[in-house]
């Protein structure tokens, strides 16, 4: 006779092994060193600016003054929602009372915030897009929050925090927070990219997926083909090239973190190219691209500007942009090789004309 009630595997797998984030911190530094502890109580606070967020997202569409735009223009010269001063909110505020991180920088605020008070004791610096595809908001599809976490250098008194403009290699830390329909957190500190999803009932981020790899090539190509007309001929040449090759599907929500989480699981490419009036692409290095691209990379996969790692380029600027394309090793090196084709194609009409 069949069982009416067969035991559901994943509640097994809960009752078996129901690992909180912080105890999965601990865990893979092996320590309760000082720096470990650090580390977990920053993943902590992290996980409690998640939850904070995604509760006031999860009831948007019935509280009033939370969608919709201020009225005002970010650093980035970018329409300002009222979720992302929220969001940007909520990270200052839990550390500020976290006594460990001493500087925030992010996409909402033209300089760094400095919290004195925490500096003797924790000279870490987040850097933080509280809400990534906030264009999605209004119309309740999937956000994101982007973190990464570094260690200040120097003493900064004149308050530049020029020690940030150092390579994404400087990361102790990265991850990001998906608001989708679970809330899942995905970080890594070196050792492998993990995912919680949020147990709401628990109120706790729980242990889903650990040692992620990306699939060396996948299916989907992620990017934005209404800017085709801007684009340079070699992004258009791969475009061309998967729409004529079978074996290719594209997804596109314009949230990256949402693009980026199923590439991560499912194998493909994400691309934001330069274009003609964003020649650096539009997206962020330090809090957007640097953070994606060291979890990538503790993937298996890879991220690149399409001439160099993104790992390896160092920014001017805290707002600095760099062209992205990210996702499975193979997929970034066939973007990769469309963009070398072109280039060797200029030099040589360049050598043919001189
Ligand atoms: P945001 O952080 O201001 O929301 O901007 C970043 C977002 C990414 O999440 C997404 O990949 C991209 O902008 C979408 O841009 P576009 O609408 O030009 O395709
Ligand atoms: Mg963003």
């Amino acid at each position: 006779m069949v069982d009416a009630y067969p035991p559901l595997d994943h509640e097994y797998a809960l009752d078996r092994d129901c690992t909180t984030l912080s105890r999965h911190v601990l865990q893979q530094l092996q320590s309760f060193s000082p720096d470990a502890q650090d580390l977990s109580a920053l993943m902590n606070r992290i996980a409690l600016a998640g939850k904070l967020i995604a509760r006031r997202l999860s009831r948007a569409g019935l509280m009033e003054g939370v969608l919709g735009f201020t009225g005002d223009v970010n650093v980035q010269g970018e329409t300002v929602k009222k979720m992302d001063i929220y969001a940007n909110e909520v990270f200052i505020s839990v550390f500020k009372q976290s006594g460990m991180v001493c500087r925030l920088a992010s996409e909402e605020m033209e300089k760094p915030y400095y919290i004195p008070e925490n500096c003797p004791i924790g000279r870490y610096t987040l850097l933080y897009d509280p809400i990534d595809g906030s264009s999605n908001i209004d119309t309740n599809i999937n956000v994101g929050s982007i973190f990464a976490i570094r260690q200040q250098e120097g003493e900064d008194l004149e308050g530049t925090a020029s020690d940030l403009l150092q390579s994404g290699r400087k990361q102790l830390g990265a991850g990001y927070i998906l608001y989708g329909p679970s809330t899942m957190l995905v970080y890594s500190i070196g050792r492998g990219v993990h995912a919680f999803t949020l147990d709401p009932s628990l109120g706790e981020f729980i242990l889903s997926n650990e040692n992620i790899q990306v699939p060396e090539h996948g299916p989907i190509y992620s990017v934005n083909e209404g800017n085709f007309w801007q684009w340079d001929e070699s992004i258009r040449n791969y475009t061309r090239y998967v729409h004529r090759h079978e074996g290719y599907t594209a997804r596109y929500s314009g949230a990256l973190v949402g693009d980026f989480h199923r590439i991560l699981f499912q194998g493909g490419v994400f691309l934001y190219p330069g274009t003609l009036k964003k020649p650096e692409g539009k997206l962020r290095l330090l809090y957007e691209s640097a953070p994606l691209a060291y979890l990538i990379e503790q993937a298996g996969g890879r991220a690149s500007t399409g001439t160099q790692d993104i790992l390896d380029v160092i920014p001017d600027k805290i707002h600095a942009r760099t062209p992205l394309i990210i996702g499975s090793k193979e997929d970034v090196s066939l973007v990769e090789s469309f963009i070398q084709e072109e280039a060797r194609e200029k030099e040589e009409k360049l050598i043919a004309r001189s």
